[in-house]
């Protein structure tokens, strides 16, 4: 039996649901000899700014029971030099490039994405970051409030028409209600989960393993958060919906697209083996095969819950 994979975000068509994380991938350029990521179905960039940034000072990561705590400040190239030294290789990535902005002001955003316009980089669309937990300004400032995402997507939303997909953090009471105000606002999909606010303590020198004391919790610990807010999402918006949060493989990846979830993120898993997400797309289509599943999208939503 053959399987589709293939899925349909707004218009853009990818090759298969398994794309890799923001942050987790470098540029697209970095894991060439690592994995092959033409046959992943898409790669999004580390967060790219107006300005380059050097981040928090170290240490900035720390493993953590199934998981990992970063605190890296949002480090990056910048859009200039994005431009000049990634766009023009990014058809040597071989799949399709959604580029992650972040900022402090909706100007921030709008200067990155017009720039990036201007240039008609060939990327397919945008992830905009609105939920990095670890840069003081303006902390997560968008993330927590319908009114200003709505703003924020209103104002990208008349730049481009390319895909725009807004990435949601889980530090919030409600994050349907955030996710709703993206669609109200034009938003093509939304991604779910950004990282959980963590902390480590080392209990001899009583200081946090991160500089910045609390950083962001990713990997498996993770993966139960990120299928609730999935689900919760689904419950409230007809957009799809990126789930993001501890896939190690295609039956994690099945429990996300169950919730609720068109398409999935790898990231922290690319830490471990930069393969992860390329072996994850045969795994898939066994398990398509094994359960008479023709068209993945059978299964989105597919959850049967409890009365
Ligand atoms: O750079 C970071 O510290 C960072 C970002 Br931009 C983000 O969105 N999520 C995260 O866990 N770390």
């Amino acid at each position: 039996m053959s399987c589709n994979l293939t899925v349909e975000i707004a218009g853009v068509s990818f090759k298969n649901p398994i794309f890799v994380a923001s942050g987790t991938f470098g540029y697209g350029l970095e894991t060439q000899e690592l994995t092959d990521s033409s046959s992943l179905g898409a790669v999004i960039t580390k967060s790219i700014t107006r300005h380059p940034r050097e981040g928090n000072p170290p240490p900035r990561i720390v493993e953590t029971p199934s998981g990992m705590i970063n605190s890296i400040g949002l480090a990056n190239m910048g859009v200039e030099r994005y431009i000049d030294t990634v766009i023009p290789r990014i058809d040597e990535i071989g799949t399709a490039v959604i580029t992650n902005i972040a900022g402090f002001s909706i100007d921030d955003y709008l200067y990155v994405m017009e720039k990036l316009e201007a240039c008609k980089a060939p990327i397919c669309g945008y992830e905009i970051n609105i939920s990095c937990p670890n840069v003081e300004a303006g902390r997560m400032e968008f993330a927590v409030d319908p009114e200003l995402t709505g703003r924020l997507t209103e104002s990208l939303r008349e730049v481009t028409k390319k895909l725009l997909i807004i990435k949601l953090s889980p530090n919030v009471t409600g994050i349907a209600s955030i996710a709703l105000a993206a669609e109200q606002a034009g938003a093509d999909a939304v991604s779910a989960i950004n990282t959980v606010f963590g902390m480590s303590i080392d209990t001899q020198s009583r200081s946090p393993y991160v500089q910045t004391n609390v950083g962001g919790l990713s990997g498996p610990a993770v993966r139960p958060v990120g299928i609730a807010c999935v689900y919760k999402i689904s419950r409230k918006v007809n957009i799809p919906i990126i789930g993001i949060g501890g896939i190690t493989s295609a039956n994690d990846a099945v429990e996300y697209i169950l919730a609720g979830a068109s398409v999935v993120q790898v990231g922290t898993a690319n830490y471990k083996n930069a393969d992860t997400a390329r072996s994850m797309i045969d795994e898939l289509e066994l398990y398509l095969a094994e359960n008479g599943i023709e068209n993945l999208s059978e299964l989105t939503g597919g959850v049967i819950p409890n009365e």
